[in-house]
């Protein structure tokens, strides 16, 4: 049933600047020495040349511009043996605001790297999210598998959804030799301000209230990003083509239990915070169920303590306020806006 194993020796990480792509090209430079990473971003106001700095030059280059951009593609891409598409505009909140730069960035953008990929018949690896099969009800035993339905609610999972389907078209159509990934929500180093978990150890830091949207029930499936890493790199390398696999870690939490748990194990009472104004749309729980990854690629998260994840969180975003302080307001004038 396993595929032959891809042996990669230069990849393109898209979004490698962000989040969750630049845990996992310090991830690759740690774990695959053999491996050089040419990392694509346009370095929005999510991406930070600092989160991949000071890796070994020889072993890392940034190239900074669009993946919506088809001659810089064709530039960059001959030489390389696989895409990891990570890059994308990825926070639900500003796709609700303004879901123009989403549809551009999240379907054209894929577009043109799945146009590239068949032209240079490189591999290609596409990175997505549980959101694309909506969500489920809060005492529902199921979970998702690559079976269910996609039934996205968002702007932003509407366009994760549609990147998807792009992807096993062009498999299908044209050959393409991809794989597809899509996991639940991560935490750890380097996670935009914007986003829950971040959000609101930056806020206590500073001396404010988090903030908690509706009735604080929606359950989220957290994953450590390191785990992210490890299982995308078994799926490019192991994967067969053609196929989805979902990532997760059994990691479901409501979202007042993980904004209680940050609150105590900072030294704040468990109830300092403030109730706000609920997303519109907002799903109520997300669940993985990855056994398929599991069974079938030998895969483990190492990160299952989530209690120690978020101390190691917590102590990474005291220890480098120099890295989130400098956008903190920006992004609480957004949410100001909102009423959130
Ligand atoms: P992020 O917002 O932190 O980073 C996105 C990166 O993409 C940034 O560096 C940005 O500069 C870059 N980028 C944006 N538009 C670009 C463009 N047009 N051309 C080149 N670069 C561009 O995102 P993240 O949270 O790290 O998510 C990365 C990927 O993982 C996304 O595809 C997202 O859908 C997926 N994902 C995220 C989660 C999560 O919990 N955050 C969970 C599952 C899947
Ligand atoms: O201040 C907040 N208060 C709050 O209660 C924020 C920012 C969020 N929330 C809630 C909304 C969600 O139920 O916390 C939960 C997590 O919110 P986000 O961090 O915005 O993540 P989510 O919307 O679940 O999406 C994330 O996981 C899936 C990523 O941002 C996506 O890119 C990924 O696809």
């Amino acid at each position: 049933m396993n595929a032959a194993t891809f042996t990669p020796k230069n990849i393109i990480v898209t979004g490698g600047c962000g989040f969750i792509g630049s845990n996992f090209v310090h991830h690759v430079v740690r774990e695959h020495p053999e491996v050089h990473v040419t990392v694509l971003d346009k370095l929005t106001y999510a991406g930070n040349p600092e989160n991949i700095a000071g890796l070994p030059e020889d072993r890392v280059e940034l190239v900074v511009g669009d993946i919506c951009d088809a001659d810089l593609l064709d530039r960059i891409v001959p030489g390389h043996d696989a895409i990891v598409h990570y890059a994308a505009e990825s926070h639900n909140d500003n796709s609700i605001a303004d879901p123009r730069p989403f549809l551009r960035t999240n379907v054209e953008g894929t577009f043109q790297l799945l146009e590239a990929a068949r032209r240079h018949g490189v591999r290609y690896h596409h990175v997505s999210t549980d959101e694309v099969y909506g969500d489920l009800a809060l005492d529902d035993p199921a979970r998702f598998t690559e079976d269910t339905p996609y039934h996205p609610s968002s702007p932003y999972s509407s366009t994760k959804a549609a990147s998807d389907q792009l992807v096993r078209a062009w498999h299908r159509t044209y050959g393409v030799a991809a794989t597809i990934s899509n996991c639940s929500n991560n935490y750890g180093p380097y996670q935009h301000v914007e986003k829950f978990i971040p959000r609101q150890i930056t806020n206590i830091l500073m001396g404010r209230r988090p903030k908690l949207y509706g009735d604080g029930r929606n359950v989220r499936d957290w994953i450590h990003t390191e785990d992210h890493s490890s299982a995308v790199w078994e799926i490019l390398t192991r994967g067969r083509l053609g196929e989805t696999y979902l990532i997760g870690a059994d990691g479901e939490r409501s979202n007042i239990d993980v904004l209680r748990a940050i609150l105590e194990r900072m030294g704040r009472s468990s109830d300092d915070f403030d109730w706000v104004r609920d997303r519109p749309g907002h799903d109520r729980r997300y669940a993985i169920d990855a056994t398929k990854l599991r069974r079938e690629l030998g895969w483990e998260p190492a990160h299952t303590d989530f209690a120690a994840g978020l101390d190691a969180t917590i102590a990474w975003y005291r220890e480098h306020e120099e890295w989130w302080r400098p956008v903190k307001e920006a992004t609480e004038a957004k949410y100001a806006e909102q009423g959130q």
